[in-house]
């Protein structure tokens, strides 16, 4: 059988206010406590305008605009299902103003609006509430009139509040204004009351002999018993302030003890475990939903080969930490590289670590130990990672500094093998004798292929740099075919003599020996690796403000 469709938040509400039954609304100010009064089983939450601007740092007394009180109220329809009635204070100006708040309360999924016959701006019904003036009758009356007609559902609940008995008017005002309210289209009255003792409240309720639901906040007479209210008809009462009250003091004890300790153990046991504050924010939800519409998003994962320590020009700086961790512009290398990955939306990545292994943490990665490091080369280290080349999946050198573009360009490359080189070999200034990666082009750009025959050409042999024509920069794509080649290929190869030794660009000639395509990206900067402290000079230029 379907579920019986949900009654609207409006028809809730308009339930609560049967005088045949005395129910309860519990004050929320925000959306936290607002799940936190719908879980204790409160079939409907009182927005305080109180509660909401103590929570805001300011006063009762309209200092929060009435739009910033209405994103607070939002907060709180999100977080629940029920009804909210909220506080409106005396409507935030006069009936054109209340007529427009009705509608956005409307449309953000706020109940029904409780306004006070005071004066704008007001002020809380227990401070200096003799000295409060009230609004004209003729003047509220047309405001709740004015409401009720710009209210698109019928549901809506406008709950007409006075405040006769708080400035001193007396029994027969209360009445009188009441009254007046009751005939100019309010669904329910309240008549607030100041006093510690229910007597003026009881003498309104006998004088007005149900003739209109009646809602009470008894945050003064509290301890009179409900059943006193039940019994004469009263719909609900409000407990209009309790959850702020007792958040105050749960944060000032906490805070308290915390700063005498010095220390936050001594709080622990008393406070709320993460796990629960995960749980009020509905986590379990995202988590469901991830699995259902993350599922459906293209797996890209990447290697990050970052095991050695590097070169000896660097080795001053390398004393702690692997060159993957050296830091350019405050951020080491493998941030960079990382945050680049991540908002390409390569979400799992692993770094094959080696020399100082242990310092290579960053929440979110998976780290690869290769522990011989110091006796194997970069397709050793991969090898290590084999399983992770599933899907789209990057290989990047850890000391490798480029710009987002270079990664996104790749990741857009739909080929299954592609490579970034650079033409800028035979630029003036370029060090021939440092190692680098050569290839041939089979092709002038745009849709350049690995010619087969690449290099890693250094001192020994740079006059070679002539027959070449880009360097690889260390970045390959594989598409999900081209990493179960690469894996594959690892596989396979695992046992040869030489494997240990084997760079990656090595592995790039066996592909194309073995007939892959391997598309090349040309580009023209925009990524250095570092080999020397004057690279990493020359890096800060690359990580500057601005430089993705
Ligand atoms: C509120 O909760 O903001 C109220 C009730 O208006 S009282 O504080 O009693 O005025
Ligand atoms: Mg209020």
């Amino acid at each position: 059988m379907a579920p019986e469709p949900r009654m609207t938040r409006t028809r809730q509400l308009r339930a609560l206010l049967d005088p045949g039954r005395l129910d309860f609304l519990l004050e929320a100010h925000d959306g936290l406590s607002a799940r936190i009064a719908e879980e204790a089983g409160f079939p409907g939450i009182w927005a305080s305008g109180l509660a909401i601007s103590a929570q805001l740092g300011v006063r009762d007394n309209n200092e929060a605009s009435w739009t910033q009180v209405l994103e607070v109220a939002e907060f709180m329809a999100d977080a629940t299902r029920g009804p909210i009635l909220l506080d409106g204070d005396t409507g935030f100006g006069n009936f054109n103003n209340f007529r427009r708040v009705v509608r956005k309360l409307e449309q953000r999924g706020i109940a029904g609006v409780c306004i006070e016959d005071k004066l704008f701006p007001k002020t809380n019904s227990f401070l200096r509430g003799q000295a409060q003036p009230l609004a004209a009758v003729e003047e509220f009356c047309g405001k709740i009139a004015a409401g009720k007609e710009a209210q698109g559902d019928a549901d809506f609940v406008i709950v007409a509040r006075t405040e006769a008995l708080i400035a001193g008017w007396g029994l027969a005002e209360a009445v009188r204004r009441a009254e007046a309210y009751r005939q100019a289209g309010a669904d329910a009255i309240i008549v607030h009351s100041a006093q510690s003792r229910p007597d003026e409240v009881l003498a309104f309720l006998d004088e007005w002999a149900g003739r209109h639901p009646v809602l009470l906040i008894p945050t003064k007479y509290h301890a009179t018993p409900a059943e006193v209210f039940a019994e004469r008809r009263v719909s609900a009462l409000i407990w209009a302030n309790h959850l702020l009250r007792a958040a105050i003091v749960a944060m000032q004890t906490t805070a308290a003890r915390i700063r005498r300790d010095r220390s936050v153990t001594g709080v622990e046991e008393a406070i709320a475990p993460l796990a629960e504050v995960f749980r009020l924010q509905g986590d379990a939800e995202l988590q469901a939903a991830e699995e259902r519409f993350l599922a459906a998003a293209p797996r890209r994962s990447a290697v990050i080969l970052a095991a050695t320590r590097g070169s000896p020009a660097l080795h001053p700086l390398t004393e702690q930490v692997p060159k993957t961790l050296l830091r350019v512009g405050g951020l080491s290398l493998l941030d960079r590289l990382c945050d680049n990955l991540v908002a390409l939306n390569v979400r799992e990545i692993a770094v094959v670590a080696g020399y100082r292994k242990e310092a290579v943490r960053r929440t979110g990665i998976r780290r690869i130990d290769n522990e011989a490091w110091d006796r194997t080369g970069e397709v050793a280290s991969l090898a290590l990672a084999a399983t992770q080349l599933e899907g789209t999946c990057v290989i990047a050198f850890g000391d490798l500094l480029c710009r987002r573009h270079l990664l996104q360009a790749l990741l857009d490359d739909e080929a299954d093998l592609v490579v970034a080189a650079d033409r800028r070999i035979h630029r003036e200034g370029s060090e021939p004798d440092r190692p680098r990666d050569l290839v041939k082009l089979t092709a002038p750009a745009p849709h350049s292929f690995l010619d087969a025959e690449v290099t890693l050409a250094g001192a020994a042999n740079s006059n070679a740099f002539a027959r070449f024509d880009a360097e690889w920069i260390g970045l390959l794509k594989c598409s999900p075919d081209g990493a179960a080649r690469v894996r594959d290929w690892l596989d396979r190869h695992r046992s040869r003599p030489d494997f240990d030794r084997l760079a990656v660009i090595d592995l790039l000639a066996a592909l194309l020996a073995e007939g892959a395509k391997i598309k090349v990206h040309l580009v023209a900067g925009d990524w250095i690796s570092i080999e020397s402290a004057v690279d990493l000079a020359e890096a800060s230029n690359l990580s500057s403000p601005g430089a993705r």
